[in-house]
């Protein structure tokens, strides 16, 4: 509301200093111009915001900004099609670009969020956060993308696990839908289910039926029947002594097990057919 306050105000006050312009410098009578014609049409006078020209378009993910030339990771703006500009982490590697969609990194950021939080993103873009769904289902509604997942354990250990998917949108639930088969040496704790919506402690669209998983664990995922994967759940330090709360941490099953609460995660994509340099 202030924007357009403010719009309205300096439209007005331009058209008030190109009277005064016109009258400083008796130009009153410029031919085909009179007075009651320019009053007349006041109200369709093109708005400041039209005379300047558009902005630079922004580039859709960070896989097109490195073919623009970027080269170092960081925070840029981006815009998919249809969407409006936010901010997203790049990180560039020497063969392209990949947008990250999650990070756990040390626990600052509390993960056990809603349904409203898991569509619109929290967190902190050079720590620990999650995009947002409507962000990431934006990002790769243009075709088929690249899910990589890199897992790290407290030994000092990783792992990649990654795929090709889509999203659909929020009338679906953020449906995560495997497009083709994992590669990389983890599999099973996505890869059995072709198609997973997303299910928060408030929605509930799990495939358990007596169980609401985002309840009886922790966090928002695109949970099966709970016990596969959580990169969402609780940030742990140590194994918890607690059986309710060695559910809730960040696991990927097939790796460390149920109970191994992962030391860090990250989460980004890539288109699945790259566009390379020329
Ligand atoms: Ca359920």
């Amino acid at each position: 509301i202030t924007g357009r306050k403010q719009i309205g105000f300096l439209s007005l006050s331009s058209q008030e200093s190109f009277l005064a312009n016109l009258k400083a410098h008796r130009l009153a009578l410029l031919p085909g111009l009179c007075w009651s014609n320019l009053l007349r049409n006041w109200g369709s006078w093109p708005s400041p915001q039209s005379l300047f020209p558009s902005p630079a378009e922004l580039p859709e993910g960070c896989h097109q900004l490195f073919l623009a030339g970027q080269r170092s990771s960081g925070v840029f703006q981006v815009q998919p099609t249809g969407s409006q500009p936010f901010k997203v982490y790049c990180d560039m590697t020497a063969e392209g670009g990949w947008t990250v969609i999650q990070r756990r990194l040390d626990g600052s950021v509390d993960f056990d969020q809603l349904w409203d939080a898991y569509k619109n993103g929290f967190g902190d873009l050079r720590g620990d956060f999650w995009l947002g769904l409507e962000k990431i289902h934006h990002l790769v509604q243009e075709g088929k993308y690249n899910l990589l997942i890199e897992l790290e354990d407290w030994e000092g250990n990783s792992q990649v696990v990654q795929f090709v998917f889509s999203l659909g949108g929020e009338s679906t639930a953020y449906t995560l839908n495997l497009l083709g088969p994992l590669s990389g040496e983890l599999e099973n704790a996505i890869g059995e289910f072709r198609q997973l919506p997303f299910s928060t402690r408030d929605r509930d669209h799990d495939l358990k039926a007596d169980t609401n998983c985002a309840k009886h664990l922790s966090g928002g995922w695109w949970f099966s029947t709970c016990g596969h994967a959580n990169l969402n759940g609780k940030y742990f330090r140590s194994i918890p002594r607690q059986r309710h709360e060695r559910k809730q941490g960040i696991f990927w099953k097939t790796w460390k097990g149920r109970y191994y609460p992962l030391k860090s995660t990250i989460m980004k994509i890539q288109p699945a057919a790259l566009e390379t340099e020329p």
